[in-house]
Protein backbone atom coordinates (compact mmCIF):
# COMPACT_ATOMS: atom_id res chain seq x y z
CA UNK A 1 0.00 0.00 0.00
CA UNK A 2 1.33 3.15 -1.22
CA UNK A 3 1.91 5.56 2.23
CA UNK A 4 2.06 9.08 2.60
CA UNK A 5 4.14 11.06 5.38
CA UNK A 6 2.71 14.66 5.69
CA UNK A 7 1.31 17.72 7.16
CA UNK A 8 -2.60 17.63 6.43
CA UNK A 9 -3.01 20.82 6.25
CA UNK A 10 0.05 21.59 3.84
CA UNK A 11 -1.21 22.27 0.11
CA UNK A 12 2.18 20.45 -1.27
CA UNK A 13 0.57 17.35 0.28
CA UNK A 14 -3.36 18.35 -0.52
CA UNK A 15 -1.93 18.29 -4.38
CA UNK A 16 -0.23 14.74 -3.96
CA UNK A 17 -3.72 13.71 -1.93
CA UNK A 18 -5.53 14.85 -4.78
CA UNK A 19 -3.56 13.03 -7.22
CA UNK A 20 -3.88 9.64 -5.73
CA UNK A 21 -7.47 10.06 -4.91
CA UNK A 22 -7.94 10.89 -8.42
CA UNK A 23 -6.19 7.93 -9.54
CA UNK A 24 -7.79 5.94 -7.18
CA UNK A 25 -4.89 4.48 -5.84
CA UNK A 26 -5.50 3.36 -2.34
CA UNK A 27 -3.02 5.02 0.11
CA UNK A 28 -2.16 5.63 3.91
CA UNK A 29 -1.27 8.63 5.94
CA UNK A 30 1.21 9.35 8.52
CA UNK A 31 0.93 12.73 10.11
CA UNK A 32 4.21 14.18 10.28
CA UNK A 33 5.14 16.40 13.58
CA UNK A 34 7.11 19.19 13.09
CA UNK A 35 8.87 18.81 16.00
CA UNK A 36 10.10 15.38 14.69
CA UNK A 37 11.22 14.91 11.21
CA UNK A 38 12.80 11.60 11.39
CA UNK A 39 10.56 9.38 10.22
CA UNK A 40 11.13 11.82 7.02
CA UNK A 41 14.98 11.32 7.30
CA UNK A 42 14.56 7.66 7.89
CA UNK A 43 12.34 7.45 4.45
CA UNK A 44 13.55 9.68 2.39
CA UNK A 45 16.85 11.52 3.24
CA UNK A 46 14.71 14.83 3.44
CA UNK A 47 13.17 17.06 6.47
CA UNK A 48 10.39 18.19 4.56
CA UNK A 49 7.15 16.86 3.61
CA UNK A 50 5.18 15.57 1.26
CA UNK A 51 6.95 12.16 0.84
CA UNK A 52 5.81 8.84 -0.63
CA UNK A 53 6.69 5.39 -0.21
CA UNK A 54 5.95 3.06 -2.72
CA UNK A 55 6.99 -0.18 -2.18
CA UNK A 56 11.26 0.35 -2.20
CA UNK A 57 10.88 3.65 -3.84
CA UNK A 58 10.69 6.45 -1.87
CA UNK A 59 9.91 10.35 -3.47
CA UNK A 60 10.08 13.52 -2.16
CA UNK A 61 8.95 17.05 -3.23
CA UNK A 62 5.17 17.22 -4.50
CA UNK A 63 5.46 17.77 -8.37
CA UNK A 64 8.18 15.51 -8.76
CA UNK A 65 5.61 12.77 -7.08
CA UNK A 66 2.98 13.58 -9.23
CA UNK A 67 5.45 12.81 -12.13
CA UNK A 68 6.27 9.56 -10.23
CA UNK A 69 2.53 8.68 -10.26
CA UNK A 70 1.85 9.27 -13.90
CA UNK A 71 4.66 7.57 -14.97
CA UNK A 72 4.54 4.78 -12.97
CA UNK A 73 0.54 3.81 -12.17
CA UNK A 74 -0.22 4.34 -15.83
CA UNK A 75 -3.55 2.16 -14.76
CA UNK A 76 -5.34 4.53 -13.39
CA UNK A 77 -6.99 7.07 -14.69
CA UNK A 78 -4.90 10.14 -15.91
CA UNK A 79 -3.77 13.38 -15.06
CA UNK A 80 -1.16 14.00 -18.02
CA UNK A 81 -2.11 16.11 -20.81
CA UNK A 82 -2.32 14.55 -24.17
CA UNK A 83 -0.04 16.52 -26.78
CA UNK A 84 2.83 18.59 -26.25
CA UNK A 85 1.61 21.71 -26.77
CA UNK A 86 -0.66 21.31 -23.99
CA UNK A 87 2.21 20.54 -22.25
CA UNK A 88 3.80 23.73 -23.27
CA UNK A 89 0.65 25.60 -22.31
CA UNK A 90 0.04 24.40 -19.19
CA UNK A 91 3.92 25.25 -18.15
CA UNK A 92 3.89 28.68 -19.45
CA UNK A 93 0.20 29.02 -17.37
CA UNK A 94 2.01 27.51 -14.30
CA UNK A 95 5.28 29.29 -14.03
CA UNK A 96 3.63 32.35 -15.21
CA UNK A 97 0.68 32.60 -12.36
CA UNK A 98 3.10 31.40 -9.62
CA UNK A 99 5.64 33.93 -10.38
CA UNK A 100 2.72 36.78 -10.00
CA UNK A 101 1.46 35.00 -7.07
CA UNK A 102 4.49 33.90 -4.88
CA UNK A 103 5.03 37.29 -3.26
CA UNK A 104 1.52 37.66 -2.36
CA UNK A 105 0.92 34.59 -1.09
CA UNK A 106 4.19 34.02 0.80
CA UNK A 107 3.42 37.68 2.83
CA UNK A 108 -0.10 36.56 3.18
CA UNK A 109 1.48 33.48 4.80
CA UNK A 110 4.12 35.08 6.82
CA UNK A 111 1.29 37.07 8.70
CA UNK A 112 -0.76 34.05 9.06
CA UNK A 113 2.28 32.29 10.94
CA UNK A 114 2.83 34.90 13.23
CA UNK A 115 1.51 34.63 16.89
CA UNK A 116 -2.03 35.79 16.87
CA UNK A 117 -2.10 39.22 18.71
CA UNK A 118 0.95 39.77 16.41
CA UNK A 119 -1.09 39.21 13.32
CA UNK A 120 -1.68 42.41 10.76
CA UNK A 121 -5.29 40.89 9.26
CA UNK A 122 -5.88 44.75 6.83
CA UNK A 123 -2.60 43.65 5.68
CA UNK A 124 -3.71 40.27 4.53
CA UNK A 125 -6.72 41.99 3.41
CA UNK A 126 -5.24 44.63 1.04
CA UNK A 127 -2.96 41.48 -0.86
CA UNK A 128 -6.36 39.75 -1.40
CA UNK A 129 -6.94 43.01 -3.55
CA UNK A 130 -3.62 41.89 -5.59
CA UNK A 131 -4.64 38.38 -6.07
CA UNK A 132 -7.46 40.27 -8.80
CA UNK A 133 -4.42 40.89 -11.39
CA UNK A 134 -2.04 38.28 -10.46
CA UNK A 135 -5.40 36.12 -11.48
CA UNK A 136 -6.44 37.71 -15.19
CA UNK A 137 -5.18 35.45 -17.54
CA UNK A 138 -6.32 32.53 -15.48
CA UNK A 139 -9.72 33.91 -15.30
CA UNK A 140 -9.78 34.22 -18.70
CA UNK A 141 -8.50 30.72 -19.40
CA UNK A 142 -11.32 29.52 -16.78
CA UNK A 143 -14.21 31.60 -18.34
CA UNK A 144 -13.60 29.48 -21.08
CA UNK A 145 -13.33 25.94 -19.90
CA UNK A 146 -13.41 24.02 -16.75
CA UNK A 147 -10.11 23.24 -16.42
CA UNK A 148 -6.37 25.03 -17.25
CA UNK A 149 -6.16 22.73 -20.70
CA UNK A 150 -10.06 22.45 -21.41
CA UNK A 151 -12.51 19.19 -20.56
CA UNK A 152 -9.97 17.09 -18.51
CA UNK A 153 -8.35 17.80 -15.51
CA UNK A 154 -4.50 17.83 -15.60
CA UNK A 155 -1.60 18.15 -13.20
CA UNK A 156 -1.83 21.71 -13.64
CA UNK A 157 -4.88 22.35 -12.19
CA UNK A 158 -3.89 20.23 -8.82
CA UNK A 159 -0.28 22.43 -9.01
CA UNK A 160 -2.17 25.82 -9.52
CA UNK A 161 -5.31 25.10 -7.48
CA UNK A 162 -3.52 24.17 -4.32
CA UNK A 163 -1.64 26.77 -4.93
CA UNK A 164 -4.50 29.50 -4.23
CA UNK A 165 -5.68 27.50 -1.15
CA UNK A 166 -4.54 30.33 1.45
CA UNK A 167 -6.88 32.07 -0.75
CA UNK A 168 -9.53 29.47 -0.08
CA UNK A 169 -9.62 28.21 3.32
CA UNK A 170 -11.88 25.69 3.79
CA UNK A 171 -13.98 25.42 7.12
CA UNK A 172 -12.43 22.11 7.93
CA UNK A 173 -9.24 23.61 7.57
CA UNK A 174 -10.05 26.81 9.19
CA UNK A 175 -11.76 24.29 12.52
CA UNK A 176 -8.64 22.90 12.87
CA UNK A 177 -6.43 25.22 12.65
CA UNK A 178 -6.03 29.04 13.88
CA UNK A 179 -3.46 29.81 11.24
CA UNK A 180 -6.29 28.54 8.44
CA UNK A 181 -9.28 30.49 10.39
CA UNK A 182 -7.23 33.22 9.97
CA UNK A 183 -6.49 33.23 6.09
CA UNK A 184 -10.11 32.48 5.35
CA UNK A 185 -11.35 35.32 7.24
CA UNK A 186 -8.71 37.94 6.17
CA UNK A 187 -7.83 36.14 2.59
CA UNK A 188 -10.23 35.29 -0.68
CA UNK A 189 -10.42 35.54 -4.22
CA UNK A 190 -12.21 38.42 -5.42
CA UNK A 191 -15.87 37.91 -5.99
CA UNK A 192 -14.72 38.87 -9.93
CA UNK A 193 -12.92 35.93 -10.02
CA UNK A 194 -15.99 33.75 -10.47
CA UNK A 195 -13.90 31.22 -13.00
CA UNK A 196 -11.00 30.96 -10.84
CA UNK A 197 -13.26 30.30 -7.46
CA UNK A 198 -15.37 27.39 -9.16
CA UNK A 199 -12.25 25.65 -10.47
CA UNK A 200 -10.57 25.61 -7.35
CA UNK A 201 -13.49 24.18 -5.71
CA UNK A 202 -14.19 21.94 -8.54
CA UNK A 203 -10.16 20.68 -8.07
CA UNK A 204 -10.37 20.35 -4.36
CA UNK A 205 -13.06 18.22 -4.51
CA UNK A 206 -10.98 15.65 -5.44
CA UNK A 207 -9.09 15.59 -1.92
CA UNK A 208 -11.03 13.06 -0.21
CA UNK A 209 -8.39 11.04 2.02
CA UNK A 210 -9.29 7.69 3.54
CA UNK A 211 -10.05 7.14 6.69
CA UNK A 212 -6.99 6.95 9.26
CA UNK A 213 -6.74 3.68 10.31
N1 LIG B 1 9.01 22.12 -2.97
C1 LIG B 1 8.60 21.21 -1.92
C2 LIG B 1 8.27 22.03 -0.69
C3 LIG B 1 8.16 21.16 0.53
C4 LIG B 1 7.86 22.00 1.74
O1 LIG B 1 8.27 23.17 1.85
N2 LIG B 1 7.09 21.40 2.66
C5 LIG B 1 6.70 22.14 3.83
C6 LIG B 1 5.22 21.96 4.09
S1 LIG B 1 4.27 22.65 2.74
C7 LIG B 1 7.45 21.65 5.02
O2 LIG B 1 7.70 20.47 5.20
N3 LIG B 1 7.82 22.64 5.85
C8 LIG B 1 8.48 22.41 7.09
C9 LIG B 1 7.77 23.09 8.20
O3 LIG B 1 6.82 23.82 7.95
O4 LIG B 1 8.16 22.88 9.33
C10 LIG B 1 7.38 20.38 -2.39
O5 LIG B 1 6.68 20.83 -3.32
O6 LIG B 1 7.15 19.29 -1.86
Amino acid sequence: MLRLLEFHRSPNCVKVRIALSYKGLPFEMEEISSADRSPLLRAANWPLVPVLIDGEVRMRESEAILHYLESNHRDAPSLTPDRIEEIRRGDALRDETQARLRPILRAAFNEAMKPEPNRDASAVQRLGAALEPALGPLERVLAASPFLLGERMSTYDVVLACTLMPARASDEFARQSPMWAFLRDNLSLPESMGGVRGWVDRVLEHDVPPARA
